[in-house]
């Protein structure tokens, strides 16, 4: 009596819960390489290549845990292009009792498996995902009656009930946010880890291939791949990151710098999401470094805040709000993104640099998402489905969960403030203040207006103009518009013109 246990590729978790409710000896597991995971969105080519060498090297490590594994290719001529169709025809070539799957991380997807539910004439069980801290249950009970949802506040009672940096039920140094001490720019002259990187073997030489062959249109480029596909090579990522980057990770946490794509993050996104690193042991690592005195405070509960907090809390919020969460548009926004997002074909520096390295590494830090590329494509008023599209398809790390309501909410602040306090626009003097970036480019910071002017100062002003009605309200905005009003008719008119002239040679 044989269960058919489905595994997605961002599923690569040995106690995930399908796996955990089936039987080595009697069951079967269905991974399946299919067309359409990889063009939903035109993924990144890096992005699909991690995805597929990593479920192979998976479906590899359960062979040898004693499963059977039913794999399927991407080539295989008899490939359906879809999970549900490979499901559907592993259940009509073998004779299954009940079929198991995990519930996956977007809700297109989550849809067609209920969907297969409903018709399939054996048994289908979706399981909870239970590898999150707070399920989507707990979430909703502290979600339940609130009119804001703030992260600081969900990050709390997740710190006291992980009992993470927490003393005698209170937290580690007596505070339990150290931000204020994370907002050091970053100068040349530091010295800078690297994430740990690994040299593509046998099995990824060969996705690489398959990955050109197949998606050689999609952006990016496979040249020096370098990411882990093994548990055993994201712990190896995990501990260098503890070992050379964390101490700094704290102070250095917001900034931008040309020439360093990763400063002191951790790029562990990517395999965190994919099952290959489990958060609450990330987690317990990285407190262990501080007890250990190897890692301060601030660094430590940083990181932390990041996981526990900012991750589940996006994650609650997707499953909270969708499906009407991704048709959002709190300003009416309906530009198209440029076209520079694909090609870095811009003479703006910041946007050049955080681009360009997007196209290399499908990564880019948070400041470098939410203050360079967001920020832009808020202040120019881009259409928040086309911004949506591209972070999903861009990102290694991407998946509809953690994606969406960074960009829908955090970034774009489509959703009129459920996520963000308030929308998280900035000037060149930000830029400036936190990376090199003005140092090269061709416009000028300090200008405020004309044609060689920083457009990020004009369109900061322009967007606040525009959309004066719907944020003057905001406390948090309260001083800006107290600048605003003392503007006089001229500077808006000189605001307004150059704003104009700048977004027709989009
Ligand atoms: P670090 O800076 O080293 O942070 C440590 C870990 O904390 C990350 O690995 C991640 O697991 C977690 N984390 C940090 N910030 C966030 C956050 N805001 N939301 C969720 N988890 C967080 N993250 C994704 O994992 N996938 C995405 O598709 C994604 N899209 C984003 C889109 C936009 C517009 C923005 C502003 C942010 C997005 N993020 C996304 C969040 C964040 O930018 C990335 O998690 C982070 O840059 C990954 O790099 P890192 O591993 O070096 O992170
Ligand atoms: C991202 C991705 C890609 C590129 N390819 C596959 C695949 O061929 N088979 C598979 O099972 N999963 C793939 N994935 C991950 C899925 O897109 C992911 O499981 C869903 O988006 C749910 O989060």
């Amino acid at each position: 009596m044989s269960k058919l246990i489905v595994i997605l590729g961002d599923q690569l978790s040995h106690n995930v819960a399908a796996l955990q409710a089936g039987c080595a000896d009697d069951d079967t597991v269905l991974m399946a390489e299919v067309h359409e995971e990889a063009t939903y969105v035109a993924h990144h080519q890096r992005k699909i290549a991690f995805c597929l060498s990593a479920m192979r090297h998976f479906a590899a490590a359960l062979e040898k845990k004693g499963w059977t594994v039913r794999y399927v290719r991407l080539d295989e001529p008899e490939n359906t292009g879809s999970i549900v169709g490979e499901i559907k025809r592993a259940a009509a070539e073998q004779s299954f009792t009940e079929i198991l799957i995990t519930e996956p991380g977007e809700h297109r997807l989550l849809s067609a498996f209920k969907l297969l539910k409903k018709k399939s004439d054996i048994p289908c069980q979706i399981l909870e995902d239970d590898r999150f801290i707070c399920s989507r249950k707990r979430f909703q009970t502290w979600a339940d009656g609130k009119k804001q949802l703030r992260m600081e506040n969900f990050y709390r009672e997740m710190r006291v009930e992980s009992g993470l940096l927490m003393r005698d039920g209170k937290p580690e140094g007596g505070k339990w946010n150290y931000d204020h001490d994370n907002r050091k720019p970053a100068k040349a002259g530091l010295s800078f880890p690297q994430p740990a990187r690994f040299k593509p073997d046998k099995i990824t030489r060969e996705v690489l291939q398959l990955v050109s062959d197949k998606f050689g249109e999609h952006i990016g480029t496979l040249d020096n791949f370098w990411f882990a596909v093994t548990e055993k090579q994201a712990s190896k990522a995990l501990d260098q990151f503890i070992e050379q980057a964390l101490p700094s990770f704290g102070d250095y946490q917001d900034a931008l710098l040309t020439n360093e794509k990763f400063l002191f993050h951790s790029v562990l996104s990517v395999y965190i999401n994919a099952g290959l690193l489990d958060p609450l042991a990330i987690c317990h690592k990285v407190e262990k470094a501080f007890h250990d005195g190897h890692v301060p405070l601030n660094a430590a509960e940083g990181f932390i805040r990041q996981i526990i907090g900012w991750r589940e809390y996006v994650r609650g919020i997707y499953w909270q709000q969708m499906p009407d969460y991704v048709d959002t548009n709190f300003f009416n926004h309906k530009r198209d993104l440029p076209d520079f997002y694909w090609t870095a074909e811009t003479d703006m520096a910041c946007l050049r640099s955080a681009i360009s390295q997007t196209i290399e590494e499908a990564y880019a830090h948070h400041i470098q998402r939410l203050m360079v590329t967001g920020n832009f494509a808020m202040l120019i008023g881009v259409d928040p489905q086309q911004v949506h599209q591209w972070y999903l398809e861009v990102y290694a790390d991407a998946y509809e969960w953690v994606e969406l309501p960074n960009t829908i909410g955090m970034s774009q602040f489509a959703d009129g403030g459920l996520l963000a306090s308030k929308p998280y626009a900035a000037g060149g003097n930000y830029i400036n203040k936190m990376s090199d970036y003005c140092k090269t480019c061709r416009y000028k910071v300090r200008e405020k207006t004309g044609e060689d002017a920083c457009p990020l100062n004009y369109l900061y002003w322009d967007f606040l103009i525009r959309h004066r009605d719907k944020l003057q309200g905001n406390h948090r905005l309260a001083p800006i518009y107290r600048t605003l009003q003392k503007m006089d008719d001229a500077r808006i008119k000189e605001i307004k013109a150059d704003s104009k002239r700048f977004l027709k040679t989009l």
